[in-house]
């Protein structure tokens, strides 16, 4: 079993309890503890403790959740179905605590029972169904429709194991299984009977066509009807897990599929003594909810991923449309009463699968169909990076889901056929806009799927939808020109504020009072306190005392001192390239030989510190995650800076190390090469949290500038237009390096082997690509980076000052909360209606 790491908290509000409560609650705690954990209180462990209290909160959700599902039934409110690959929902129980506002009194009943509320919140495992992002993304949405009162509904899948733990060994990422589930799950409810079967392979058959249906778009006289005889099928169980609003006034479901065989076992080969053959259909069957994010570096994990995307999609469509038909008896008024919204590309297949049962199983013909899809589903862009638009390979879809790749063809030729009445298109952009990319093996464009099957195609902060009109999209675009809009991003402030930093918190309940809880616009209160020095001092104490809690959990596991003094410089992300972690290392290094060539110096004592995992086939992103390491062990063991500059990686960046380390951030590192990060919202979450960002001009930091003010934030280096030019006129990194003596020197110690005596040529190849190629700009932008670093240093020894812009920015995020997110998404593309509560219309 993997033991939690993370013991941060503790989250204590001023609020005060209520001894009934406390009583009750308690009592419960007692009983599930004895009937349900089966344990003797003398007896029980830390983990007894938790899942006795989780059960006990259940209780007191449940009630709430059913009233929920009734009141959508009964006021036929519009369901919004979420469907995402990714779930990032990190740990649950202090979560509905605090929305439910039973903290306290959770607090009283476990202290009374010899129990610390912190020891027991901090053995829940992460729930880290997702791998970055996009994933949180899709938790944070997740509670701001339940918290602004929409019938959301998120549909993924529940992985077996989510993504892997990362063990740092000798300064290398370690990939080991994550087990969440091991010890059992207290929030989720298993659905038995909830199960839909999923087919794959197998043929199409044509079908003689059903007589005529009258209904406007049905079929009357349909040409050939078709039926897909799937050669097999994976049986989806449905396993549902609340999703607590903000004072629990509205508690939604979050539905995940369990893949099952539709056979338990081959009992034949079982009894002819072929005991692993009998289980092998079953093996297959399972693997598809078995691990997130499998290795699609080969054939048959690309084939596998395939399936899972298929999988629950499929088993997520059929839901629906079971509740639709269940309550309103005809799937034609299904674009009126739900919206589906997909999630980036990996659901896209839902495009096909819904003209699918419309055609074979509703007898409408396809134009009908597809005209009901568009008003039914939505598409959210996330990446414009070319790798990470997907696509697969005409032949596996063929093989897997040969009646979807027969309505695909079907969707594109209508598709291709409008732009005959399109003078103003060029006939020789066909192939940019075809459904199927010809070069090199032919291949189905998922983006260009959702896109002809939305109504809306969003990006995610305001340049990528830009980008997205100009790049990836922009023959689409043409054709439809008013389907691309954008929404920012947005993060649950009850997580990200509220339960993650609980000193902050109190400070502005006590000052503003609470109602931003719910109304994020309200911070805006708390710029009149920019010029009373006894708050500004009272905001820095609470960012003092994140940094003592954040220090001495880094003490504890890696044996590094920080001092809460320095300025604390965090980058905690996903690794990758176009992230720039490396650009960061580069510019602490050429600081480290600041630093040593003038020890006198009156330097400003920095803390980097660096989270994050690499993919595990990303041999690069793995490579800079050792080059952090190694110069972490120079640098800490230096005495001539040992005050003035640590370095520090923090292993297995989850969720929970998040809610650590971000209250504790006085300078936030949001530096992706310009044009590639399409919104981030790790940036937001900091700059809420009083950092102050320093980054490029990219993705929501562009909006992150426009609302907190140029004044308080750190912008550097080339625009999304700039990196577009220099790529296209010719990027010289050589002449970088020789216009930069710091950044020469830098390069020259890592490609030297100054950081890794044991392996000297270890970040040769790594120097030489910066030096030959540097695709991400590092070099172009380097110079700029390290005088705003210094900059910031300025800043920063101004404390004084330094509390007014954090606090500026605190008071400035408001826009970025995910509420503000959803009811554009309700307004713009859903046509739901929110409500602040159950029952009563906002
Ligand atoms: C969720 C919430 C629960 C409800 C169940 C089935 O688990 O209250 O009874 O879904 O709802 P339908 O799928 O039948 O709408």
């Amino acid at each position: 079993m993997n033991l939690p790491d993370v013991q941060n908290d503790p989250p204590r509000t001023e609020s005060r309890t209520d001894p009934s409560r406390v009583a009750e609650l308690k009592k419960t705690i007692e009983i599930k503890l004895l009937y349900v954990v089966g344990k003797d209180p003398a007896h029980a462990s830390i983990h007894d403790w938790y899942t006795a209290t989780a059960l006990a909160v259940r209780d007191r959700i449940v009630d709430r959740w059913i009233d929920t599902t009734r009141h959508t039934y009964s006021q036929s409110e519009k369901r919004v179905y979420y469907l995402s690959l990714e779930f990032l929902i990190g740990r649950l129980l202090t979560d509905s605590i605090a929305n439910l506002e039973m903290m306290p009194d959770c607090r009283a009943a476990l202290t009374e029972l010899g129990v610390d509320y912190d020891a027991v919140r901090a053995v829940e495992p992460d729930a880290a169904l997702g791998n970055g992002g996009l994933g949180r993304l899709a938790a944070c949405y997740m509670e701001s429709m339940a918290s602004v009162g929409l019938a959301g509904f998120g549909y993924g899948i529940r992985y077996d194991h989510g993504l892997f733990r990362q063990q740092i060994r000798d300064g290398w990422q370690i990939e080991v299984p994550e087990d969440w589930l091991t010890v059992g799950n207290p929030w989720e409810f298993e659905r038995a009977e909830v199960t839909f079967h999923v087919g794959f392979g197998g043929r199409v058959e044509p079908k003689e066509a059903v007589g005529a249906q009258d209904k406007s778009g049905l079929a009357k006289s349909a040409p050939t009807k078709f039926i897909w005889r799937p050669a097999e099928y994976v049986i989806a169980i449905a396993y549902d897990t609340p999703v607590v609003g903000w004072q629990g006034n509205r508690i939604n479901t979050l539905r995940l599929w369990s893949a099952r065989p539709s056979e338990p076992m081959q009992f034949d080969e079982f009894n002819r003594g072929l005991h692993l053959d009998a289980f092998a259909e079953q093996v297959r069957a399972t693997n598809i909810s078995r691990v997130l994010y499998p290795d699609d570096s080969t054939p048959a994990g690309q084939e596998l991923r395939l399936k899972q995307e298929y999988f629950f999609t499929s088993a997520s469509l059929q839901d629906m449309v079971r509740r639709h038909l269940s309550q309103f008896g005809t799937i034609a008024t299904l674009p009126k009463a739900a919206t589906v919204q997909l999630n980036d590309t990996h659901p896209a297949l839902a495009v096909a699968e819904l003209v699918r049962i419309l055609v074979d199983e509703h007898g409408y013909v396809l134009s009908t169909a597809l005209e009901l899809t568009q008003a039914t589903i939505a598409y959210t862009n996330h990446t414009l990076l070319p790798e990470a638009l997907e696509s697969w390979p005409v032949p596996l879809l063929e093989r897997l889901l040969p009646r979807h790749m027969q309505i695909i063809y079907e969707i594109n030729a209508l598709h291709l056929a409008k732009i005959a009445n399109r003078r103003e298109i060029p006939k020789d952009r066909l192939h940019a806009l075809s459904l199927i990319d010809e070069h090199g093996g032919r291949r189905v464009r998922m983006g260009h799927l959702a896109f002809v099957g939305s109504k809306r195609v969003n990006g995610v902060s305001g340049l990528h939808g830009q980008l997205m009109r100009e790049t990836v999209f922009k023959d689409l675009n043409q054709l439809y020109p008013d389907r691309i809009t954008h929404i920012t991003n947005g993060v649950t402030f009850r997580r990200w504020l509220v339960q993650c930093n609980p000193a902050l918190t109190s400070l502005i309940n006590e000052a503003i009072g609470d109602g931003w809880i719910g109304d994020a616009d309200q911070l805006k209160k708390l710029e009149k306190f920019t010029s009373d020095s006894a708050f500004l001092e009272r905001f820095a104490q609470a960012k003092r005392a994140n940094k003592e809690r954040l220090a001495a959990a880094v003490a504890r596991r890696l044996s590094v001192n920080l001092d809460p003094g320095a300025m604390f410089d965090v980058q905690i992300k996903r690794m990758h390239e176009y992230k720039r972690q490396l650009l960061n290392i580069l510019e602490a290094i050429a600081h480290y030989q600041a630093i040593k060539a003038e020890p006198n110096e009156d330097w400003v004592p920095r803390v980097k510190i660096f989270a994050g995992k690499a993919a595990a086939s990303y041999h690069r992103a793995k490579l800079i995650i050792k080059l952090i390491n190694d110069v972490a062990r120079m640098v800490n063991n230096d005495p001539a800076v040992r005050d003035k500059l640590r370095v520090a990686f923090l292993p297995n960046y989850n969720v929970s190390l998040a809610e650590l380390i971000i209250p504790a951030a006085d300078l936030s590192e949001q530096i992706s090469t310009a044009g590639m990060e399409a919104s981030g919202t790790g940036n937001m979450k900091f700059a809420l949290n009083g950092a102050l960002t320093i980054g490029t001009y990219d993705g929501a930091n562009v909006e992150i500038h426009q609302h907190v003010g140029a004044d308080n934030i750190l912008i550097f280096g080339l625009s999304a237009a700039e990196v577009a030019a220099r790529r296209r006129e010719g990027h010289d990194p050589r002449a970088n390096i020789a216009a930069c003596p710091e950044l020469a020197a830098t390069l020259e110690a890592v490609r030297s082997g100054v950081f890794s005596p044991d392996d000297p040529g270890r970040y040769a190849q790594l120097v030489d690509d910066l030096t030959n190629h540097d695709f991400f700009m590092l070099t172009a932008d380097f110079a700029a980076y390290a005088a705003k670093q210094r900059e910031g240093d300025d800043l920063y020894r101004n404390s004084g000052d330094w509390a007014r812009r954090a606090l500026l920015n605190t008071a400035r995020m408001g826009w970025f909360s995910s509420d503000r997110a959803i009811r554009e998404y309700a307004s713009e593309i859903w046509g739901a209606k929110p409500e602040t509560q159950a029952g009563a219309a906002e």
